[in-house]
């Protein structure tokens, strides 16, 4: 995979030098490109902000200087077009199913901007020709796209085939589609049995491995009702067995009765 990243500030991608991701780059499963934005400006200065049309607090930046950055990253493969990524709060939710849709391109362009984001026509122009995706990486506001690219790059470079050690890692995460539903993981534990008086539970030390995995499910359900109770109840009935539906009713989440699995 391709990833190029237009900034003003490309030394802030400096951890993606190390690594997992690092690694991947190493090997050539991901070739990262960083620009700077500043370097399509033409005046003294290299501006690329001004005020916001209507007024309000803030500067916006300017459209042509992204125009031309743009521009001249397209032009590294004309015959070829990437997925364009523009981090905003405004954005659409980053999730890991769109973390596998973005593992799956071939290339990908990060505009993480500054200020108060981009002139609006930016997208507007490239949308037309490309697509181009809104993304947001949660509900607060950073002050700057970087960080928002950073997380990304990291949720889709461990998707990338051969990155990860284990074939089966990236399947059983929490919210990828079709591993443990939708349910958050349990604790973990490893050597020594006993740490400062606190033991590992007997059961995953017993190598019962229907009792362990009974135990697990347990866990991540009480951890799921405890942190993320919507998650418990978008839940599909239909994919819990008898001893999930009386856990969660103990827990407080009683189950409906209707589109069970008997
Ligand atoms: C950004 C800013 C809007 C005022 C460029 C914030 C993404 N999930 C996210 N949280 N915050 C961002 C994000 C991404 C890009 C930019 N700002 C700051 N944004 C209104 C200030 C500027």
């Amino acid at each position: 995979m391709r990833v190029d990243v237009i900034s003003i500030f490309p030394e802030y991608f400096a951890p993606l030098e190390v690594s997992l991701i690092g690694k991947a780059r190493e090997r050539g499963i991901l070739e990262v490109h960083l620009h700077q934005l500043r370097d399509w400006t033409h005046d003294v200065h290299r501006t690329v902000d001004d005020t916001p049309y209507g007024g309000g607090p803030g500067m916006v930046m300017k459209p042509g200087p992204w125009g031309e950055a743009v521009d001249g990253v397209l032009a590294a493969d004309p015959a070829s077009a990437p997925r364009v990524i523009v981090p905003t709060p405004s954005g659409t939710p980053f999730t890991q199913k769109l973390a596998m849709e973005y593992a799956a391109e071939p290339w990908l362009l990060f505009t993480p901007a500054r200020y108060e984001g981009i002139d609006s026509r930016v997208m507007a122009e490239y949308g037309a020709r490309l697509r181009v995706d809104e993304v947001s990486i949660g509900d607060y506001v950073l002050a700057g796209g970087e960080v928002a690219v950073l997380v990304m790059v990291e949720a889709i470079g461990r998707l990338l085939p051969g990155v990860l050690g284990n074939a089966c890692s990236a399947v059983d995460d929490s919210f990828a589609p079709g591993s443990m539903e939708n349910l958050l993981e349990g604790p973990v534990y490893t050597k020594p049995p006993e740490w400062r008086g606190h033991e590992v539970p007997e059961v995953l030390l017993s190598g019962h491995h229907g009792r362990i995995a009974r135990w697990r499910r347990d866990e991540a359900l009480r951890r799921t009702a405890k942190n993320r109770p919507e998650l418990l109840t978008a839940l599909d009935p239909a994919r819990l067995d008898k001893h999930d539906r009386r856990l969660l009713e103990e827990l407080g989440f009683p189950v409906s009765g209707e589109n069970m699995a008997h």
